[in-house]
């Protein structure tokens, strides 16, 4: 199983491991006939080795791999995407078929690639077989039944959330989904109407519960067959470091933006208790989680309203803007391919307008997650959204087409180095060009009437970036917490709501607004968990963009504050950009860093510098209150 589509079912996770491809496509010289066949094919028995084997035989097993993988990806991409855009049973067990069928070949292929464990092979082989063993985020058990129980469990899982739905009494039979939920989210200031939204979503995840604990059971035996102790362990594998390492990093980088959050987090609770009272929201009490404007509590954009610094200045509504103008679905995806456009990077090809899917039909089940796809590894890049005439999608937008652009320009690449420098990297690209879409951009293009630039705009910009910079990164640190001491057995499935709630009070500071039990399953109502993509991705992500975005602002010679850069229309920062999207993940994730803003670490510098001027506000704002939880 495959790591793609980003933010879909992400059962295997190509690594930043990749060797250089033109070194891999010339040296050492490709088999010929005589050495291919003396090389099982990795769904071949293998006969015992009479000699050791050659580097040869190394590069031919790689390049076979790669050809059977870009078939097998190929076929289950189709099945996944047919799957997602038209969730039925039938769709849904095509989709597992497939999902079994790479699972039972990359098994094959990692126990043929341990024949050249200890050999001295050239990098980029070496990189390729590394690769392999560790590219499958869910791991499939030796045994076919428990593999094809995986896979029914996986994909089953993802499309009965994407078929969540809540069915108030109040309703009469009539029920909300994740998106018309999400909107109450979103706009209501009635604590009882988002209480009822809140609890109705995750009242989708008790049943998914049973799945996801025998999902873990059969991963970690997965997990163990090829070396590693448990999923949480194969997951943190993929950093060019050891798991340890990598824990210790994100740590690092999470004590680097903590106090910011903290900061961020005392003055809108002293805005949430001024609006719902003291009674809901006592002084070190966490913030109940249904009131911060998002399902999840992941991003506050929605109480900019609450927390505007400066009411008289300009507004920053780009939604009404999207309604006012009846900008459609599609416009808002051609604006955004504009952007990359404009930086001198290619138009996105006839068959991506063809074959995407911008909007929630009306007759069928899909998944809406947004999610971006190259099906064939081959540049067959879609989006597939349920994009509404609000902001929030318009990011999204930028988000998703970051994610088609890092295929579109990788693509020619074997497909063992189709994947982000670090799966970060390509969760990060989208973002760092949706942190130029500044007010001074949407002016440009008509989405705001005035932009000016004077530190009181300045600051009602920063407030709203934090919202939605700020406010996800204990989020984006969280979910892995819960899952690693999942997976790793220190969190039992009779502790998992539990443990949940532990956590988010302890990195965001919020709490479950009515009791919960192990009846409920709250983790399952976030699309990453039931979907089994790993989340450390995002967190990296929204620290690496602002290194990103610093890097091209440099190339494009801004010279003001990092907040009021916009790269729009600069073909030097596109040059840069390109360069690294080329690069795949050929090399270790520094190197392709290093390319790109001659650092070669994740660095919380750049987001701390784009944010200092707000911080002077926000402690101003806060003075006298008791801050913490
Ligand atoms: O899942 C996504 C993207 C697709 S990769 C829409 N994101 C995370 C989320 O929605 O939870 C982007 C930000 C975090
Ligand atoms: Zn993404």
């Amino acid at each position: 199983m495959k790591q793609r589509p980003y933010a879909s079912l992400a059962l295997a996770a190509p690594l930043a491991l990749a060797a250089a491809v033109v070194a891999c496509n010339t040296e050492p010289p490709p088999p010929t006939a005589t050495t291919a066949s003396a090389t099982p094919a990795p769904g071949q028995s293998q006969a015992p080795a009479a000699k050791p084997p050659t580097a040869e035989e190394a590069h031919g097993f790689t390049l076979r791999v790669n050809d059977e993988l870009k078939k097998l990806w190929t076929a289950s991409a189709r099945a996944s995407w047919v799957n997602k855009t038209y969730i039925t049973d039938d769709t849904t067990a095509l989709s597992a078929a497939a999902e079994e069928a790479n699972m039972e070949y990359l098994g094959t292929a990692i126990t043929g690639a341990t024949r050249f464990d200890g050999m001295t092979l050239p990098e980029p082989v070496a990189r390729q077989l590394k690769l392999i063993k560790i590219s499958s985020t869910l791991p499939a058990p030796p045994d076919p039944k428990k593999r094809a129980e995986l896979a029914q469990i996986a994909v089953s899982m993802e499309a009965d959330y994407g078929k969540g739905k809540y069915c108030p009494p109040r309703l009469e039979g009539k029920c909300e989904n994740l998106d018309e939920l999400s909107n109450i989210m979103a706009k209501s200031r009635k604590y009882d109407e988002l209480l009822d939204a809140w609890t109705g979503w995750h009242s989708i995840a008790p049943p998914i519960r049973e799945r996801y604990t025998r999902y873990v059971e059969l991963g970690n035996e997965g997990a163990r067959s090829i070396g590693f102790s448990d999923m949480g362990a194969l997951w943190r594998a993929g950093y060019d470091m050891t798991p340890e390492a990598f824990e210790a990093d994100t740590e690092r980088l999470w004590n680097q933006v903590k106090p910011l959050y903290d900061e961020l987090h005392c003055l809108v609770r002293s805005k949430l208790r001024k609006l719902y009272g003291k009674d809901k929201i006592g002084d070190k009490a966490p913030i109940p989680a249904h009131l911060l404007g998002n399902m999840w509590a992941q991003d506050w954009s929605n109480l900019y309203d609450l927390v505007t610094p400066y009411p008289t200045e300009a507004s920053l509504d780009v939604s009404k803007a999207l309604v006012d103008k009846k900008v459609a679905p599609i416009e808002m995806v051609k604006m955004g391919e504009r952007f990359f456009t404009s930086l001198g990077l290619d138009p996105l090809p006839k068959t991506f307008w063809e074959r995407s899917m911008f909007v929630r039909p009306r007759d069928r089940e899909v998944v809406c997650h947004a999610s971006a796809w190259d099906v064939t590894y081959g540049g067959d890049i879609r989006i597939k959204m349920c994009i509404e005439p609000k902001e929030e999608d318009f990011i999204t937008i930028h988000h998703e087409l970051g994610h088609d652009y890092y295929y579109a320009y990788y693509h020619t690449l074997p497909v063992l180095f189709q994947a982000g420098a670090n799966d970060g990297f390509h969760e990060g690209i989208g973002d760092t060009i949706a942190l130029s879409v500044t007010p001074g951009y949407l002016k440009t293009i008509g989405l705001l009437k005035d932009a000016p630039e004077n530190p009181k705009a300045e600051t009602n910009f920063l407030m709203k970036q934090a919202l939605a910079k700020i406010a996800f990164l204990p989020f984006g640190k969280l979910i892995d917490q819960w899952r690693w001491d999942v997976f790793a057995g220190k969190t039992a499935p009779d502790k998992y709501n539990e443990a949940w709630w532990v956590l988010r009070q302890k990195y965001q500071g919020v709490a479950a607004p009515v009791p919960r039990s192990e009846k409920d399953f709250d983790p399952g109502a976030k699309f990453h968990v039931p979907g089994g993509t790993p989340y450390t991705r995002y967190f990296l992500a929204h620290i690496y963009q602002f290194q990103f975005h610093r890097a091209l602002c440099k190339a494009a010679g801004h010279t003001g504050p990092l907040h009021t850069c916009s790269i729009y229309g600069n073909k030097a920062a596109g040059d840069k950009l390109k360069a690294m999207l080329a690069m795949g993940a050929s090399k270790p994730w520094p190197e392709a860093m290093k390319a790109i803003s001659g650092e070669t670490q994740g660095d919380a510098s750049a987001i701390l510098e784009y944010f200092e001027p707000l911080r002077k506000f926000i402690r101003e704002e806060s003075k006298g209150e008791t801050c913490g939880w």
